[in-house]
């Protein structure tokens, strides 16, 4: 532990008291670390909303024939499944949470540019929870559409799904106004001295996203109000009967949520390159490669909508433009593998656990990323495209790599935001039982796909029972482990206070603050001369 005896204690922004007190002092507050546990709280609740879910589906699948639900209930549950992780877990993802904790403290500024637009955002998203939630009990019961709300299905379909379209509709202002606010914070706030290459590069990663948020959520807030055109009053944009367009439909949907995935996956890219520089001890390998190639990632990722769509009807050329610019896109995402593991290389590594979690993470996402280049071309992608083939790829990378870079960036934060440490000998246990569930859950709907058995299909012919056997045993055991994760956690959280200020080792601003942080995160704003990873003298 170093530095504790030069940090002088002021009360931390748990203890501040301001104008509110108690539960109000939380939910009007304007501090970015309390709005980012406001957000933290509510996605991990999201989260595990969903984990039961994806559990009950998983039961329904244990075995051919009607297990425990009825086709349209499965229906439903996958909706709304998908619907949950997707737009109130991984989307928000580490932004929110992480990014709204540490992007002020990692610049060296006492808050983002526009405090009560922050708190603002988290009521949009709760606001659009709440509509979605709203959606499930009332009228026809929730969507069967899938998280994708394809036309002309969803007109047609008798059930509420005016009411998710319309909780995404919000949701999206949140993510809009989060990433307008993040960016005005890099631009405006950064301290004195930190020039933009000498930004960590978890903030060159939020950079990137939040560009994202703020140009390509538009494009699906149309689309959705255009989807509830047609349905309230019968406009017709995507419905063919009435000389509109339902691969239009997917044309406008895929270009913004394409690029979702990256605002997924960039936070999490940049959480892992903190963590890898941390515990490798070694100034981080290719900055500036690893900088830009965030950058590249929102850029390409643009582009690349249409291999979604290679099956939906398109010319022969667009299908293979397409797929180039797929694999293009695969080459700054690589860069970073490769950055992180030369800069393991050459470091002396301290194998802690949110070390470990990083790891899990890069095995898991290389899997989901070569799987997706079996995707990205059109030759293979007509033989597994909708098949479990694609459910495997995207839990590979949406929950094998957000998700778990969200638990990574959880343990290596932990003892800065609250100031506690949590046990680390269970916290290596819940991570392997996480990542033996998880591969036991995910890696056989590889083979199920291969194989040929749809996605989004409630029952399967019979030679397809072992691997979704052993498929629904594995959701048990990531059942167990995120269970034990989270205790271990929860029962720190209740632990008493210790002085770990830098518990890591690490270089960056946050660990030259107390845990927890001061409200104003600085007494002084810090003059940077120093590279972000720079040994200590
Ligand atoms: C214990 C955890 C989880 C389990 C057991 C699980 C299981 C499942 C299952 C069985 C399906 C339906 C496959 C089908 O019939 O096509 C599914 C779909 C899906 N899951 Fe998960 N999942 C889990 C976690 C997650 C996470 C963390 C995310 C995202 C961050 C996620 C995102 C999705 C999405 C987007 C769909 C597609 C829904 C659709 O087709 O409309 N899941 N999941
Ligand atoms: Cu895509």
């Amino acid at each position: 532990m170093t530095g504790n005896t030069t940090i002088h204690r002021m009360p931390s922004y748990l203890e501040y008291e301001g104008k509110y007190k108690g539960i109000l002092g939380w939910l009007l507050s304007t501090d970015h670390k309390r709005i980012a546990l406001l957000y933290l709280y509510s996605q991990t609740f999201f989260f595990l909303a969903g984990v039961v879910m994806g559990i009950f589906m998983r039961l329904e699948l244990i075995a051919p024939g009607q297990q425990l639900m009825q086709a349209s209930t499965y229906n439903a549950l996958f909706t709304v499944h998908g619907l949950t992780m997707i737009f109130l877990f991984i989307i928000p993802g580490l932004a929110a949470s992480f990014g709204n904790f540490f992007l002020p403290i990692l610049i060296g500024a006492k808050d983002v540019a526009f405090p009560k637009l922050n708190l603002f955002s988290w009521y949009l998203f709760i606001g659009g929870a709440l509509i979605i939630l709203l959606g499930m009990f009332t009228g026809d019961g929730p969507p069967d559409t899938g998280w994708t709300f394809y036309a002309p299905y969803s007109l047609r379909t008798n059930t509420n799904v005016v009411l998710s379209v319309l909780g995404a509709f919000v949701l999206g202002f949140s993510s809009v106004l989060t990433g307008l606010n993040f960016i005005v914070t890099i631009h405006r706030m950064r301290a004195p001295g930190m020039s933009f290459f000498k930004m960590p590069l978890f903030i060159w990663a939020m950079y990137g996203t939040s560009w994202i948020q703020l140009l390509a959520t538009p494009v699906v807030g149309i689309t959705l109000v255009m989807v509830i055109f047609d349905r309230v009053m019968g406009i017709g944009f995507f419905d063919p009967a009435k000389g509109g367009d339902p691969i239009l439909y997917q044309h406008l949907f895929w270009i913004y949520s394409h690029p979702a995935v990256y605002i997924m996956i960039l936070p999490a890219m940049g959480a892992i390159t903190e963590i890898v520089t941390t515990f490798s001890n070694r100034v981080v390998f290719g900055y500036k490669a690893i900088a830009l190639s965030s950058l590249a990632i929102a850029f390409v990722g643009y582009l690349v909508w249409g291999h979604h769509m290679f099956t939906s009807g398109m010319s022969e050329t667009s299908r293979w433009v397409f797929s180039l610019l797929t694999f293009l896109v695969a080459i700054p995402s690589a860069i970073k593998v490769f950055n992180w593991s030369a800069t393991m290389y050459k470091g002396s590594l301290d194998l802690q656990p949110p070390f470990w979690w990083a790891m899990a993470f890069m095995f898991v996402f290389m899997i989901g990323g070569l799987t997706g280049l079996v995707l990205g071309s059109v030759a293979t992608d007509v033989h597994v495209h909708d098949t479990m083939f694609v459910v495997a790829h995207f839990h590979y990378i949406v929950f094998g790599g957000a998700g778990l870079a969200f638990f990574a960036a959880l343990h290596y934060w932990f003892p800065k935001m609250w100031g506690r440490m949590y046990n680390k000998q269970i916290a290596n246990i819940g991570l392997l039982i996480v990542f033996i569930g998880f591969n036991t859950l995910y890696f056989p709907m590889f083979i199920l796909g291969i194989m040929g058995m749809p996605r989004r299909y409630y029952d399967y012919l019979p030679q397809f029972a072992t691997p979704n056997y052993i498929s629904t045993i594995g959701s048990w055991i990531l059942g167990v482990g995120l269970i034990i994760v989270l205790v271990n956690l929860f029962r720190a959280k209740k632990a008493s206070p210790e002085f770990i200020d830098n518990p890591w080792n690490g270089r960056t601003l946050e660990w030259e603050i107390q845990s927890p942080p001061s409200l104003e995160n600085f007494e002084e704003i810090p003059v940077i001369e120093r590279g972000p990873y720079d040994l200590k003298k």
